[in-house]
């Protein structure tokens, strides 16, 4: 029995997306962080740091939206996350560059344009929402070029890295962001988002 934790913000995302993507029967459950939920007792019980996602698995709990994916991608011997290891390695490298690089820069933008305004958690501090944005544009660059030649990230197969990407890059949307100077990024998001699993998974977080 698979139970997702979580709320609907980038890194839930990813691990609801992978989970829908792998076909594995699962619960979602949702935890709300503007009610505080993810700081009552029972939560801190399953999640030391009580953060989402969460995944439970069983009556085990993992945390981490990356470990949580690649754990998805295993159980369920998808091509998802390849056993061959050199393909699951190229897998695993657009996992760790979205978390640390391109991921995190729209992560960034997301946090001071749509949650320091939304929460009154103070004025958008102008020197990160520079240093993101000119991260974002220099890898989205290198990344349409790679995009040129494939349709996805890694292997030429669509992977759990795809999916995970996809979740980051999304929030492009809700923040002063546009991928008009990127065909080839914009192609391979509206591909992912044409899949059912996108669909699905957006179908179970509340209205
Ligand atoms: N590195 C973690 C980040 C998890 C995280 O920061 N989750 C946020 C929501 S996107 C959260 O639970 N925030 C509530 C809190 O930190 O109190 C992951 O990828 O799962």
């Amino acid at each position: 029995m698979f139970r997702l934790y979580g709320f609907p913000t980038q890194n839930s995302m990813k691990t609801l997306y992978v989970l829908e993507e792998s076909g594995l029967d699962f619960e979602f459950v949702l935890v709300d962080l503007e009610k505080g939920e993810h700081k009552s007792d029972s939560f801190r019980q399953k999640t030391p740091m009580g953060k989402v996602p969460l995944l439970e698995h069983d009556g085990e709990y993992l945390f981490e939206s990356g470990a949580i994916c690649r754990y998805v991608g295993s159980v369920s011997n998808s091509p998802l996350y390849p056993a061959d290891l050199l393909q699951r390695a190229r897998v695993d490298q657009w996992l760790d560059f979205f978390s640390c690089h391109l991921g995190r820069w729209f992560s960034t933008l997301f946090f001071e344009q749509v949650i320091k305004p939304k929460y009154g958690l103070g004025d958008p501090n102008e020197a990160s929402l520079e240093e993101a944005t000119k991260f974002a544009h220099q890898q989205l660059g290198i990344l349409d070029g790679l995009l040129q030649d494939s349709d996805w990230l890694a292997n030429d197969a669509v992977s759990i890295a795809d999916l995970f990407a996809f979740a980051y890059v999304e929030q492009y949307r809700v923040i002063e962001f546009s991928l008009n100077e990127y065909p080839h990024v914009q192609a391979w998001f509206d591909r992912i988002e044409a899949r059912d699993s996108i669909a699905k998974a957006r179908a179970r977080l509340p209205k």
